[in-house]
């Protein structure tokens, strides 16, 4: 089953949480075991990659242990055209709407079109769209961030997304943000448009989850989580959460 189909049938039946993994992080073979609990702890798909420090020996080191330890659907989170993982089973097609740079808007997806369609990976096209305070992404994706509580601008770039067709919505406060996107935009992105709505960045309670399942998005991301000893516990009180949410 393609990966978009994987993500429109889940949906039918419950709000899902993925686990991303960096693999600048940690080693490839501690990336599969933390693939491996957060599959125990009933994930619904890996998300694999990083903003920095991402290079094609490490991408397809993790991607290798990651599908070793679980049988999950693992998709490609890019950074840019200049590393592209074969052993995923979708790339996130992405466009970061408001990035100043138009390389990060379609510039990187025409240079990395033509590879991924060679290698006949799925695409899977997302409207990227980085809220306060961005972190590392914000930075390096020379973002115009979208003001916490600024919903005029953040329920044009939604209704944006949609207009271009595009399969998803990401709304990203940054890896590692002290605080997540803000459940009020959640939910205003939610009443505008009716595409699945993803959320992540500085996600790490499961009342977090919870609010923002609530709030209405579809698909909850969490990444630094993972990357703590003992996290099996708080990562599956959150998958809970965004299950029954
Ligand atoms: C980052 O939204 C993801 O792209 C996950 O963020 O690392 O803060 O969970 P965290």
């Amino acid at each position: 089953m393609r990966v978009r189909d994987y993500i429109t049938q889940t949906l039918k039946k419950h709000k899902m949480h993925m686990t991303l993994i960096d693999p600048a992080k940690q080693s490839a073979r501690v990336s599969g075991e933390i693939a491996a609990k957060a599959c125990r702890a009933g994930t619904d798909a890996i998300m694999v990659g990083g903003s920095t420090g991402v290079t094609q020996e490490n991408l397809d080191e993790t991607v290798e242990q990651i599908k070793r330890a679980c049988k999950l659907p693992v998709i490609y989170f890019p950074s840019g055209a200049n590393v592209i993982s074969r052993k995923c089973d979708a790339i996130y097609f992405m466009s970061m709407l408001n990035s100043r740079n138009v390389r990060n808007v379609s510039g990187e997806h025409a240079r990395g079109a033509p590879m991924i369609k060679k290698l006949g990976i799925e695409p899977i096209s997302m409207g990227y769209v980085i809220v306060e305070p961005g972190m590392k992404v914000g930075e390096v994706g020379e973002a115009e961030l979208v003001k916490r509580g600024d919903l005029n601008t953040l329920i044009g770039y939604a209704i944006a997304t949609e207009f271009f067709g595009m399969d998803l919505l990401y709304l990203e406060a940054g890896s590692g943000a002290p605080e997540p996107v803000p459940v009020p935009m959640v939910k205003a992105a939610r009443e505008s448009v009716d595409i699945p709505l993803v959320v992540g960045g500085g996600i790490v309670t499961p009342k977090q989850a919870a609010d923002l399942a609530a709030a209405g998005a579809d698909i909850i991301v969490t990444g630094t989580l993972v990357e703590n000893d003992d996290f099996e516990d708080r990562l599956k009180r959150i998958i809970d959460m965004v299950h029954e949410g």
